[in-house]
């Protein structure tokens, strides 16, 4: 035989039981809202580290177009190439293939033409065919040759009146004419091979040393010296 018998809860476990139903609402309230702002915070990071990004490849694209700025502003001067050092006014600037010393620039070329076109030659470039106004220039201007080159000298409007390509005279006391003994020396404008006589000047010859000047016919065909001031 079964008894039942009713359970009667004392009044202060319902207020518990209650009081815990409430406080379990809330925390899944709470819960609900940390949720929420778990998301909402989530998203924010998110956005400020795409607009970090952002940034970073907008300063990307910003330092590319400084560079492609300093690009475009250093193109014009791209065919200056070499910084010399010179000892009392700075830096000297030579283009590319030429070669700076005493604040002028030499270039020295590697085909061959005759006078007149070695001359125009040296201007197209920027220079003229070189002027040798001293003795540690001629020396200079000999030490990078080792065969003949056409240099700015000619008589060709006076016979035996040198004129450099500057239309100055030769300064007597600053030639570098080979000397020949018991010889006649240069410039001696052979007729030889051509009637005029020889009219241009060129540093040796074909078959000789280049330390001198000798006169030539201007038709031969030689590689040339152009000189150009540097730029400082
Ligand atoms: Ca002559
Ligand atoms: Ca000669």
């Amino acid at each position: 035989m079964i008894i039942s018998r009713e359970v009667y809860l004392p009044k202060w476990t319902k207020v518990l039981l209650i009081v815990f139903a409430v406080c379990l609402v809330f925390a899944l309230g709470g819960l609900c809202i940390l949720g929420i702002l778990y998301v909402r915070v989530s998203v924010q990071l998110s956005a400020k580290k795409t607009n970090g990004t952002s940034d970073l490849m907008c300063s990307a694209t910003s330092i590319r177009r400084h560079l492609k700025t300093l690009c475009n502003v250093k193109r014009p001067f791209t065919h200056i190439s070499k910084i010399s050092k010179i000892k009392t006014t700075g830096c000297a600037l030579c283009a590319v293939h030429w070669i700076h010393s005493g604040g002028k620039c030499y270039y020295y070329s590697t085909v061959k033409m005759n006078w007149t076109q070695s001359r125009d030659h040296c201007v197209t470039l920027g220079g003229h065919l070189v002027i040798i106004n001293s003795k540690a220039e001629q020396d200079f201007v000999t030490s990078n040759v080792e065969e003949t080159h056409w240099i700015g000298l000619n008589d060709v409007d006076t016979e035996g009146h040198w004129v450099w390509v500057n239309n100055q005279p030769v300064n007597n006391s600053v030639e570098f004419w080979m000397k020949r003994e018991n010889e006649i020396s240069e410039p001696d404008n052979w007729t030889k091979f051509h009637p005029d006589g020889e009219d241009c000047a060129g540093l040796g010859h074909p078959g000789g040393e280049t330390d001198f000047w000798m006169d030539a016919y201007c038709f031969e065909e030689k590689r040339f010296v152009c000189e150009a001031a540097a730029a400082v």
